[in-house]
């Protein structure tokens, strides 16, 4: 069921190929000299302009093969074929829970029946994951229905319907470099490129090419969500500038497969955006990223136990109440969990799930001193009999009035892969949208784009990429109020205030 929103205000108006509104963005400006703080409230009179034809959208995965690979397609293929399986509790139908942009409403406003929300994906004209065209890479040449089976995560009699479908499906050839990811990878890597790194880059930009003229998708965008690599030793004169990045892939210089799958994607004009915590991001990447208008997004998709965080931490900070440890601790047995279990992978990961309180606890110097922060710690151990169903248990211990201690305990199980793939969807299906979206500030005579590095999908995120000198925002509400803000933006919507003074006033 969808439902067709038609904003009826003369700061908006519908051509037959976009959506054109005014909107004044209202900030604050704030001056502060020691105790006193001046604040000067702001307009900013801007036009946004969104296209209205939806592409065709393809979507490459690197480690597609993998258990979100497989299952973020399986998921697709499901809802797409209206499949429904039986299992021990009863009949299940394929959904996109989990994504925010299909399963979740935004309030409009109100009407005589109180309240109207609707689906945040008929806001503005967006994808719908039914559409989207999948290919990929992968180290591993399993087709993807033995992939899918590998993984361990759908119901068996879903898999028996979907294998006719996938097992067709094979992931191209990839960049392996051994010493990025786990030793204990090595046996599945029967699908890897050989070559100079300079011709292997180009083999990948040859791919994505072949893809979006085999598939006719109007538009690719390709996500890494293969192993986590270790960090990259980001070397001046290497990995510093574009220049000099491009130079090194020539030269054959240390440069990490992601970071070779962000260039060729940014060279094909395709956006890249990372699902795993490695810096594949590094300044000459982002540089390039720049140089040719296209988006980059990451890091880490936010799926369970730092999703959490961001929320839990967010209320302790924001209720006044100081939490003092974080402890997090988690177990899981999919391919993830084996490739984490070597310390440089699991260091890349454990930065990213650490730095995800850091701006909640900065927004309160009455709890915390400049540069105090809780104790927080991260553990992942690799227990293979649990395979994708991860557990997750993690203790907040804080400080309360007058020198009381407040521990909450939380236990979280549930399988891994069907969090992330709606992240997945999510990820591709705004990146896409903000492709579309242009904004024109009062007094400038061209719409520009948003930056090139997306700070809009921190969301989506646990180590969000921001532009360079910008706020890096972790906090779940904050995150999810900016989408949805920027989305009214584009209707000519004033931010949603929450203030509801229609009924408090007599
Ligand atoms: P997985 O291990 O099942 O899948 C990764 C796939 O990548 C494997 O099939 C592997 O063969 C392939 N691969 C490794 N190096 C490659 C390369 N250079 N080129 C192409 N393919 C390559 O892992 P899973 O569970 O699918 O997770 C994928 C990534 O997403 C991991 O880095 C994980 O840390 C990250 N992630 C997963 C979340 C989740 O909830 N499942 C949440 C946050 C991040
Ligand atoms: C163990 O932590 C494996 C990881 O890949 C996580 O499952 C993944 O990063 C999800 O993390 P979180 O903290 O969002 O649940």
């Amino acid at each position: 069921m969808s439902v067709n929103i038609h904003i009826n205000s003369p700061d908006v108006k519908y051509t037959d190929t976009h959506i054109v509104s005014q909107y004044s963005y209202q900030t604050s400006s704030v001056q502060r000299d020691g105790n006193k703080v001046t604040v000067t409230p702001r307009t900013t009179e801007m036009t946004f302009r969104t296209e209205r034809r939806v592409p065709r959208l393809g979507v490459m995965l690197v480690g597609w093969g993998g258990n979100n690979g497989t299952t973020v397609t399986a998921a697709v293929l499901a809802n797409k074929l209206d499949l429904t399986w039986r299992t021990k509790t009863g009949l299940k139908k394929a959904n996109y829970f989990g994504s925010f942009l299909q399963a979740s409403t935004v309030c409009l406003g109100s009407g005589l029946e109180g309240d109207v929300n609707v689906p945040f994906r008929d806001l503005l004209p967006m994808v719908h994951p039914d559409d989207i065209v999948f290919d990929g890479w992968d180290i591993s040449s399993m087709d993807l229905g033995s992939a899918m089976e590998r993984a361990q995560v759908l119901d068996w009699s879903l898999q028996e319907q979907l294998r006719p479908h996938m097992s067709s499906m094979k992931p191209r050839a990839s960049i392996y470099t051994p010493e990025f990811i786990a030793a204990n990878q090595k046996s599945r890597a029967d699908n890897v490129l050989t070559g100079t790194m300079a011709e292997q880059v180009e083999q990948i930009r040859a791919d994505i090419r072949d893809f979006h003229q085999l598939s006719g998708v109007d538009k690719v965008i390709v996500l890494w969500t293969a192993n986590t690599e270790r960090f990259c030793d980001v070397r001046p004169g290497v990995h510093d500038s574009a220049k000099n990045l491009l130079a090194a892939i020539q030269s054959g210089a240390e440069v990490s497969p992601s970071s070779l799958f962000a260039v060729a994607s940014i060279l094909e004009g395709c956006a890249y955006i990372n699902g795993s915590p490695q810096n594949t991001f590094v300044p000459g990447v982002v540089e390039l990223a720049e140089q040719r208008g296209v988006f980059i997004g990451g890091d880490d998709f936010k799926s369970g136990q730092t999703k959490i965080k961001s929320v839990l931490v967010d209320f302790l900070v924001s209720a006044g109440i100081k939490p003092t440890a974080i402890v997090s601790y988690n177990h899981l047995g999919n391919n993830d969990g084996k490739n984490l279990s070597a310390p440089q992978q699991f260091h890349s990961k454990e930065v990213s799930k650490s730095n995800v309180v850091d701006d909640m606890v900065q927004s309160n110097p009455i709890l915390y001193k400049p540069g105090e922060k809780p104790d927080h710690c991260v553990v992942i151990k690799y227990v293979p009999y649990v395979g994708d169903s991860k557990r997750a248990m993690d203790e907040y211990t804080s400080e309360i009035m007058m020198g009381g201690t407040n521990t909450i305990a939380l236990h979280n199980t549930c399988e891994d892969s069907l969090l992330a793939s709606p992240i997945i969807l999510d990820l591709v299906m705004l990146t896409e949208l903000c492709q579309r979206v242009t904004v024109r500030p009062q007094g400038e005579e061209d719409f520009q784009s948003f930056h090139s590095v997306l700070a809009l999908l921190s969301f989506l995120c646990k180590a969000p990429l921001v532009p360079s000198g910008t706020p890096v925002v972790n906090a779940y509400f904050r995150q999810r109020a900016c989408i949805e803000n920027i989305l009214r933006a584009c209707l000519g919507l004033p931010p949603q205030n929450h203030m509801l003074l229609e009924h408090k006033l007599q």
